[in-house]
């Protein structure tokens, strides 16, 4: 049975390097499912599958997408690729990886030389979160009921650090 977002045409890509990347990567879908936003996850290698990163890029705008997001561990040349290839925003998550804890991807991302820009954020699962969140922030420039949602979410993380600020605050030191 197809899910609600699956019965639109997807506004966001997900796409990562490997399926190695689904665990972390899964958590920008969760934010996208909560804003309601259709979708699409997908696993493209820059240097895996180059043929079928250019088909994905290069189609890509006229699907209808609007924001892509791209994961991608170590030599993390997938987002800049893809970025190369579209004038769509593209959002790079730097993976964690076990022999440099991440870094390598967060600059092979951040660093892109001026005129292809990677909108890069933090490594791992906040990345995950956030780029989500920027997509759906991107989004809510030209959806005012997104941006509404967008700002009731803001105000249940306020509510939630007051009510964290009551209880520790109450605790007798
Ligand atoms: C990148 O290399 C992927 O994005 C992944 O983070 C990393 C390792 O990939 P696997 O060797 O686990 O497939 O292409």
């Amino acid at each position: 049975m197809n899910k609600p977002s699956d019965q639109k045409i997807p506004l966001v890509a997900i796409v990562m390097g490997s399926k190695s990347d689904y665990e972390v990567m899964k958590k920008s879908s969760e934010v996208l499912q909560k804003f309601g936003v259709p979708h699409e996850v997908r696993v493209i290698s820059a240097h895996r599958t180059p043929d079928i990163a250019q088909a994905f890029a290069t189609s890509a705008e006229d699907r209808g997408l609007q924001v892509i997001i791209a994961a991608a561990g170590k030599a993390a040349h997938l987002a800049g690729v893809l970025a190369a290839m579209t004038t769509l925003p593209v959002i790079g998550v730097p993976m964690s990886t076990s022999d440099l804890g991440g870094l390598d991807s967060l600059l092979s991302m951040v660093q892109m030389p001026a005129g292809i820009p990677v909108g890069t954020v933090a490594i791992g699962e906040a990345g995950a979160k956030n780029a989500a969140l920027l997509a759906v922030a991107i989004l809510a420039l030209s959806d005012v009921g997104l941006s509404n949602e967008l700002k009731n979410y803001r105000q249940q993380m306020r509510a939630e650090v007051e009510a964290a600020d009551a209880e520790i605050s109450n605790v007798s030191y």
